[in-house]
């Protein structure tokens, strides 16, 4: 059927009191083409459809995103600021009264303001998330600098995109996610996929992936379980949490003992290859296998194929990044691709499946500690003062870089930081190490938390402010491409809830700078002014209007101009955005995990996501589908494993590390190392993983391992001996 015709004969179906809104998914870096339904009788979200029109995913979701409309009219949604008068009760749901928007923002302007006329400008701080779109991150920034004039702001980012962005700054001297669009991967000749669990976390790129083995091409697979990739693939490289950077190595050794390295690319666009081949030479297959726990074959066989497909794309994921080394393990993966000049060039490349919604533009325009719009550095006096012209204040009023967002919970702890405006994240379940950051949130002489729904941090402030879904406003946000998208308003905001942007514009006139944000009256506004502080950045968004985002169904950055298209791939023309025009190949040793297996911890823990919910589970635990598909968090154990420990299928256990304890369900699985154990992190209150995480850092991106730990179980006292 012409697909003009399959159109008209779907919109034929609909109801006539129905309008369609066309935006993407609230959730993942996807960002799947949807259209809300709309009630036009009552104006009010009634359902969804996938977009078929929409290249990337074709008229493909996940269970998500077919129930992420629920969240609109959820009865959970917060209506009206709330105020808590009794500090002892914090951290509870308890004591919260309903209160109007003036007194919730008198409240704050007060607190804040003599906060820091006590213990100085710096006494405040601002935690951020990226499930919001570029206008709202980049108000945020300012906010953060301009209203509150406090150099300690960062974001949700730190644990999720850091690392990928640390590692491409390092080997590319850029850092957009993808060097190449979505629509070239199930065109390519091999997929070399480390720590994704692709199908559950992306799985709208699952139709691509599989796509390349049924053309013939090969799938690759580095992870520690047997996840749906890793069960399909042509060789499922199962390796020890926490040891990636020896297999990259090991595998960037054979590519060139094996004569598949490309001279003249490394000749000409790289630096650093010499210092890197000599660095390699001791990782051969046996000792990458005595480290990694993979046999030298699949090493061996995995370098093969990489090497002699005509194309091929690197993909990674947080397996790799959420480590103490994450850095180092993303440009290790990415010395593949620059020794066999597999990238620059379409269907060939190197990407990371971005976390959230906007994972990408969310850490391009001012919310990390360092950062400032464009991409631009909060350390460079030229990017200071280019922002400054924008914003209307001079380089002396520009705080000074803060700290990344785990540190900024160590300063809590230390009273260096007394107050907090949190947005859009949930550390009180996401952050590692929680019994810390709990105790850190409770420190606290005043916070405030913006969210649509009382979240397990909101139970920590003392103001929580209703902000609106992403139904509810319109802005752009920036997928795991790299392309910037719109996201359209389908519906008023229920009840007195509002968006981030203008509760932000409100607050800054009660902090006495009014004269900075009270031009920004739309969303558009915002978008214009953002669109400008970052014009002249290397993430430079000025010429991506949204006109021309809805003519060409999105623009890739960089687009500089109103002429301009934008950039869907990168380095087509060699040049690496370095200052020498060169990439790095980097010559990496191998460091173990922060904390190794013992005799009293002598598991390896890992930890990440199922398919039903998100993140930490603060919006989809509320929607009954997912609820019911997933209930509950559980930890995996091989068969062998939880026979040496007597355990028994759905029995209860106490798993532990050095930092903390929680019981969970057994759930006896082959697809996991024997060695090792899994548990999602979705869940809160005493169910959180992340009482048990540890919190060592990675020396450039500051980004917490995650991905492993050392841990033990134990049967749970009064089950009989077997
Ligand atoms: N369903 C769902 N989808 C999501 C999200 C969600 O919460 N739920 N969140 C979104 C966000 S913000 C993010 S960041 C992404 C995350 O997407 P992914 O990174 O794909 O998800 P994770 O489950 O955190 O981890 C991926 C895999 O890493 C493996 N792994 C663990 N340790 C190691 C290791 O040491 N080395 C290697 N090579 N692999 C390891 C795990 O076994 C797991 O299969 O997903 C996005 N999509
Ligand atoms: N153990 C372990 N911990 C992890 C990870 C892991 O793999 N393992 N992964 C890490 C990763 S990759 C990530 S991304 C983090 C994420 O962790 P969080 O930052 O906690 O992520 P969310 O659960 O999305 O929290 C967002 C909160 O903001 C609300 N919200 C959504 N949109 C908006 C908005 O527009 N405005 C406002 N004001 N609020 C909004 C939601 O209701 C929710 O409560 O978790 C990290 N923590
Ligand atoms: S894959 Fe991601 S963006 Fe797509 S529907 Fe699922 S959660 Fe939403
Ligand atoms: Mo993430």
């Amino acid at each position: 059927m012409q697909k003009d015709k399959f159109f008209k004969e779907v919109e034929n179906l609909h109801h006539p009191n129905e309008k369609l809104i066309k935006t993407h998914c609230s959730y993942c870096g996807m960002q799947c083409g949807m259209n809300l339904r709309v009630n036009t009788v009552t104006n009010k979200i009634i359902g969804v459809e996938p977009r078929y029109d929409w290249p990337v995913t074709v008229g493909k979701m996940c269970p998500k995103g077919v129930t992420a409309y629920q969240q609109t009219n959820h009865k959970d949604r917060l209506l009206k600021p709330l105020i808590r008068d009794d500090a002892s009760q914090k951290g509870t749901k308890d004591g919260f009264r309903e209160a109007s928007w003036e007194e919730a923002y008198d409240l704050i302007a007060a607190k804040f303001k003599d906060m820091q006329s006590r213990y100085g400008k710096d006494a405040l701080s601002v935690f951020s998330g990226v499930s919001m779109t570029n206008e709202k991150c980049y108000l945020t920034g300012k906010f953060a600098r301009v209203a509150m004039g406090t150099r300690y702001i960062d974001y949700n980012g730190r644990f999720c995109m850091s690392s990928a962005a640390g590692g491409f700054l390092r080997s590319f001297g850029v850092d957009r996610g993808s060097t190449i669009p979505w629509t070239d991967i199930h065109e390519t000749d091999c997929l070399f996929i480390a720590g994704s669990n692709t199908a559950e976390c992306h799985p709208t790129s699952m139709f691509r992936v599989w796509s390349v083995q049924e053309r013939g091409g090969y799938l690759i697979v580095a992870d520690p379980r047997e996840t749906p990739i890793a069960r399909r693939a042509d060789v499922h490289l199962d390796l020890k949490p926490g040891t990636d950077l020896a297999l990259a190595n090991g595998i960037a050794s054979l590519l060139i003992q094996n004569g598949h390295m490309d001279e003249e690319f490394v000749q000409n666009h790289t630096t650093g290859f010499e210092e890197t081949k000599e660095l390699l030479k001791t990782f051969t297959p046996e000792y990458t296998s005595e480290i990694t726990g993979v046999s030298p074959e699949k090493i061996i066989r995995a370098a093969e194929i990489y090497g002699k497909a005509p194309n091929a794309i690197v993909m990674f994921a947080r397996g790799i990044e959420q480590q103490h080394k994450g850095v180092d393990n993303v440009s290790a993966y990415t010395n593949m691709a620059l020794i066999t000049g597999k990238i620059g060039r379409p269907k060939s490349g190197v990407a990371t499946f971005t976390g959230q919604g906007n994972g990408q533009g969310g850490r391009e325009h001012g919310q990390k500690a360092d950062l400032l719009p464009g991409y631009r550095k909060i350390t460079n006096p030229k990017h200071v003062e280019e922002v400054c012209e924008v914003w209307g204040i001079t380089p002396e009023e520009m705080p000074k870089p803060g700290v990344s967002a785990y540190e900024m919970f160590e300063l809590m702890e230390q009273k260096e930081i007394r107050g907090l405006y949190l947005l859009c994240s949930n550390p009180a379940v996401s952050a590692p190490n929680l019994n810390f950051v709990r105790k850190a949130l409770k420190n606290l002489d005043f916070m405030v938390c913006a969210d649509f729904y009382l979240s397990e941090s909101a139970e920590f402030a003392d103001v929580v402010l209703p902000s609106v879904t992403w139904s509810e406003d319109e802005g752009t946000v920036t997928n795991l491409e790299g392309r910037i998208i719109k996201i359209n308003k389908a519906q008023e905001p229920v009840g007195e809830s509002k968006p981030d942007w203008q509760m932000q514009v409100e607050l800054a006139e009660r902090l006495g700078k009014g004269k900075y944000f009270s031009h920004l009256k739309t969303a558009r506004d915002v978008a214009d002014e953002f669109r400008l502080a970052s014009k002249g950045g290397y993430a430079d968004y000025y010429g991506a209007t949204w006109d021309k985002i809805d003519e060409q169904d999105g623009v890739f950055w960089p687009c500089r101009s109103k002429g301009d298209k934008g950039t869907p791939h990168l380095f087509l023309d060699k040049k690496f955005y370095h200052p020498d025009g060169k990439a790095k190949i980097c010559a990496l040793p191998y460091r173990p995990p922060a904390e190794e297996p013992s005799e009293e911890y002598p598991l390896r823990l890992t930890t990440g996501r199922v398919v039903y919910h998100y993140l930490s589970g603060n919006q989809t635990r509320r929607i009954q589908f997912l609820h019911d598909m997933c209930p509950e968090p559980y930890v995996e154990v091989h068969p062998e494993t939880a026979g040496k420990y007597r355990i028994q299928h759905e029995e209860r256990v106490l798993l532990y590390t050095r930092r903390g304890k929680a019981e969970y369900k057994v759930k006896i699985t082959e697809a996991i190392r024997k060695d090792t154990v899994f548990v999602p992190y979705h869940f809160g209150d005493q169910d959180s993983i992340n009482l048990l995480t540890i919190a060592a850092l990675d020396p450039i991106s500051r980004m917490p391992e995650f991905k492993v730990c050392a841990a033990q179980i134990e049967r749970l006292p009064g089950k009989e001996e077997r």
